[in-house]
């Protein structure tokens, strides 16, 4: 068995204007297939790891063969972290979140506008390549955070529950250098009820 890039529930020019279609063709049919084909390059001949799930992998980096480790962490990092983020993704998206995770939120950063300014504030600090997260501990407890590279959270035993990509490959092709700007479009895509979906699978473990 090998890695593969699932396809996008939606065309690539669905989340038009927010991400144009040259900018998601590049990023889901270039850019993420490529952190796949080296995944799977790196794991030929290792049939025990191949047979794992790619969440089961960047959660156990650093039990992995220490052969493979790096490039498990980067390129297969690479998949989770996007296979993460056009799963809460969707067109028709955006406005707010509901239900639990909405009193989550509440609760942590004071209310939704406060908890979308410190989002983007986070992930334009971000220097150089990396991503934008919000997460859940084992306790339930919310915190956005960022990562270098293709580093995930999940490797430090946090679920995923909303995420954003700020390598300049994810937003040049629409907005040039201005990542505050996609930072802010990123809302209009935001599917909140992946998002919840997220936090009950969190949740449960
Ligand atoms: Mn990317």
């Amino acid at each position: 068995m090998t890695f593969e890039v699932a396809p996008l529930p939606f065309e690539y020019d669905a989340l038009e204007p927010h991400i144009t279609k040259r900018n998601l063709e590049l990023h889901h049919g270039v850019h993420h297939p490529a952190y796949v084909g080296k995944l799977n390059a790196a794991l030929e001949g290792h049939a025990d790891l191949q047979a794992r799930s790619i969440e089961d992998l960047i959660a156990n980096l650093n039990s992995l063969p220490e052969a493979v480790r790096t490039a498990v962490r980067n390129n297969g990092g690479g998949h989770l972290n996007h296979t993460l983020m056009w799963e809460i993704m969707g067109p028709n998206a955006g406005g707010e979140p509901t239900g639990e995770l909405a009193d989550k939120i509440n609760a942590t950063f004071g209310d939704f506008a406060t908890f979308k300014q410190k989002f983007e504030a986070a992930g334009a600090a971000q220097f150089g390549s990396g991503w934008v997260y919000l997460t859940m501990d084992g306790s339930g407890n919310l915190a956005i955070e960022t990562t270098g590279n293709q580093d995930c959270p999940v490797t430090e035993g946090r679920h995923v529950i909303v995420i954003n990509d700020v390598w300049e490959h994810a937003y040049y092709p629409t907005y040039e250098n201005r990542r505050p700007a996609y930072l802010e479009a990123f809302w209009n895509v935001v599917d909140w009820s992946k998002c919840s979906a997220k936090y009950e699978a969190a949740k449960a473990g």
